[in-house]
C-alpha cells in the first residue's frame, strides 16, 4: 500500500492529530509542508476547496476533514483500534470530537493561541486583550466539560485511547502554552491527562516547531 502524504503548514494542531493517528498505527507517511499563503492558493484549493489543513493523499484517494481522515485510518490500519466498540463509549468519543470542532477549537483555542502565540511569533502582531477576554467564558465551559467527561477514566472515551484523545491532545497542548490555558487547566484531571498524552511517543514525535511552543 502506498505511503500517505499529509499536506500541512507546520504547527497545525489538526494536522498533528492526523500525524498522531498515523504514529499510533505505525503507518508510513510523509508531511508535505505548505507555506501559509499556499493554503488559499489555487493549487491547494483544488485539493481542499475550503482552504484548510490538513488534507491527505493515499494512493489515488484524496481526503480532508480531520475526523474523517482519522476514521479512514482506523479502517485501513485496524490495529490498534481507535474507535470504541461499546456504543456508549463511541457516543462519548463522537460527542467530544463535536465539542472540539464546534466550541473548543473555533471559539477558544484558535482565538487565544492566535492572539498569544501564532500572531506574535509569525506575524509580528500584538495581543488584543479584549479578544482574549471575550473567549474565556467559553474556555471555562469547554475545559470544565471536558474535565467532567474525562472523570476518573484514563482516556476521554474510557479505558482506551480513541480519536477523541487524538483530536483533543494537540489542541489542549497548544492552549496550555498560553497563560489562559495554563490557568484554566491547573489542578484539573484534564491537566493530568495532557501530561499522560504528552508522554506518548505519538505526541513526542509530532512536536510543534520551537517558535510555536509558548506564548511570547
Ligand atoms: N474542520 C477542519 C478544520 C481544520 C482547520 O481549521 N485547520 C486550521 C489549522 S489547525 C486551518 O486550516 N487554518 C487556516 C485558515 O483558517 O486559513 C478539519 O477538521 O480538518
Amino acid at each position: 500500500m502506498s505511503d500517505i502524504i499529509v499536506y500541512s503548514v507546520p504547527g497545525s494542531p489538526f494536522t498533528r492529530a492526523v500525524q498522531m493517528g498515523l504514529e499510533e498505527k505505525g503507518a508510513a507517511y510523509r508531511v508535505q509542508a505548505l507555506a501559509p499563503h499556499e493554503v488559499k492558493g489555487e493549487a491547494y484549493l483544488r485539493r481542499h476547496p475550503f482552504g484548510r489543513i490538513p488534507a491527505v493523499q493515499h494512493g489515488d484517494f484524496e481526503l480532508y476533514e480531520t475526523q474523517a481522515i482519522l476514521r479512514y485510518l482506523d479502517d485501513v490500519f485496524p490495529e490498534p483500534a481507535l474507535e470504541p466498540a461499546d456504543p456508549r463509549a463511541a457516543a462519548r468519543m463522537n460527542q467530544i470530537i463535536g465539542i472540539n470542532d464546534w466550541y473548543f477549537f473555533p471559539k477558544v483555542a484558535a482565538v487565544v493561541v492566535f492572539q498569544r502565540i501564532i500572531g506574535p511569533a509569525l506575524l509580528g502582531t500584538t495581543t488584543d486583550e479584549a479578544v482574549v477576554d471575550a473567549a474565556l467564558p467559553m474556555g471555562q465551559v469547554c475545559i470544565a466539560e471536558l474535565d467532567r467527561l474525562l472523570g476518573r477514566q484514563p482516556f476521554l472515551a474510557g479505558d482506551r485511547l480513541s480519536i477523541a484523545d487524538i483530536m483533543l491532545a494537540p489542541q489542549v497542548d497548544f492552549f496550555a502554552a498560553t497563560p489562559e490555558g495554563q490557568a484554566l487547566l491547573k489542578g484539573t484531571r484534564l491537566e493530568a491527562w495532557l501530561e499522560r498524552m504528552n508522554a506518548r511517543p505519538s505526541m513526542i514525535a509530532t512536536q510543534r516547531p520551537e517558535a510555536l511552543r509558548r506564548a511570547a
